[in-house]
């Protein structure tokens, strides 16, 4: 399997993230990245090739413009508010919340970052616009191989991308690679795409991106909101709205799940997309669910993600694989090439 991937992903490199009360060492390290290249490397498992360019359009079909020109501008802006800010992560310390305006787009810069996002765990740094970009592209360009006839490809995209919405980032998101991955396959011509997220938290962005249409299926297997990341989204009721009824699937499991339920779950999950009539996959593939992820609970051992491989394999469907979370640096190379090999030696 072909893999894209770009260095400039490096450049986004958080220092410090929000968990109660204090500033902790960013979980979301250019590391990761490289651990997986360098596993896919020794495993000889494809070709490794840099992303096309692409024009911010193919980023606007899902983003909202004004959020573009926001990442695009945040940077000199945060540093135009005071030099000394060179040296610091921006972290938003405001957020409009039920009965404020989100129409008005404040002048204030601090104002408008909590307009544009959830938590504050997720650092903008001088290298996120660029490294995001280039992850989004590595995404795009993953599609024209598999609209080429290449039967999967696999973006190793950082920052990752399905906690990001329309216009909002959060979660370490701040484009939704998977989401505009998705919507370029239906921009080919594709007439039915579904979105299998089998990371450890909710695909929150990429659910509201989607969740009024008949045409995108989202299907995600997840720590159970009630007491995981990210915690407003991700239930097992939401199934879709209006023209979208129906096209979304969400199976929360509890902490501390191990494998075979959870293997089941992605069972159900392959066959609604089955039932719905994909043309085309995408997987938002994080390794969180690994048993020595440092900020997740679920039981995934290494030799698991081979049969994830071959799970997703046998949906028969042309895959995107985008890269999500994993923070077991040590392991998430193997953990992540795991799933491509074995959807690999299952597909032929
Ligand atoms: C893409 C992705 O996997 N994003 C996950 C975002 C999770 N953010 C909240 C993490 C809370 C960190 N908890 C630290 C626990 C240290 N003991
Ligand atoms: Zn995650």
């Amino acid at each position: 399997m072909r893999t894209i991937y770009n260095d400039k992903h490096a450049l986004h490199q958080g220092k410090f993230e929000m968990f109660r009360g204090q500033l902790v060492p960013c979980f979301e390290v250019p590391d990761r990245a490289d651990f997986v290249l360098r596993e896919l490397q020794q495993r000889k498992l494809g070709a490794i090739d840099g992303p096309q360019d692409f024009a911010d359009s193919a980023i606007a079909r899902v983003h909202a413009q004004r959020y573009i020109d926001f990442l695009a501008h945040a940077w000199d802006e945060w540093v135009a508010l005071d030099p000394a800010n060179a040296q610091r992560d921006a972290i938003p310390s405001y957020w409009p919340i039920r009965s404020f305006r989100s129409d008005v787009l404040p002048a204030s810069f601090p104002a408008r970052m909590g307009l544009f996002s959830y938590d504050a765990g997720s650092p903008l740094t001088s290298g996120t616009w660029v490294a995001a970009r280039a992850g989004a592209c590595c995404a795009l360009t993953a599609v024209q191989h598999v609209l080429a006839g290449e039967r999967a490809a696999f973006a190793l995209t950082r920052p990752p991308g399905h906690h990001a919405g329309a216009d909002f980032f959060g979660g370490y998101c701040f484009l939704n690679n998977a989401a505009i991955a998705a919507q370029a396959l239906r921009d080919a011509g594709l007439a039915k795409v579904a979105v299998l997220d089998v990371d450890y938290h909710h695909g929150n962005g990429t659910q509201a991106i989607f969740y009024e249409r008949a045409d995108v299926f989202f299907a995600s297997v997840h720590g159970d909101p009630h007491t995981e990341y990210p915690y407003y989204l991700g239930y097992a009721d939401e199934r879709g709205a209006g023209a979208g009824q129906g096209c979304n699937l969400n199976l929360p499991l509890a902490r501390g799940t191990g494998f075979a339920p959870w293997r089941a779950a992605l069972g159900q999950a392959l066959q609604a997309i089955a039932a719905f009539g994909a043309d085309a996959l995408v997987v938002s593939l994080g390794v969180d669910t690994f048993e020595g992820d440092p900020i997740s609970g679920f039981g995934l051992r290494s030799a698991d993600y081979l049969r994830v491989g071959e799970d997703i394999a046998a949906a028969g469907l042309p895959t995107v694989f985008v890269f999500e979370g994993g923070y077991a640096v040590a392991e998430v190379g193997v953990n992540a090439v795991n799933v491509l090999e074995g959807f690999g030696q299952r597909c032929g």
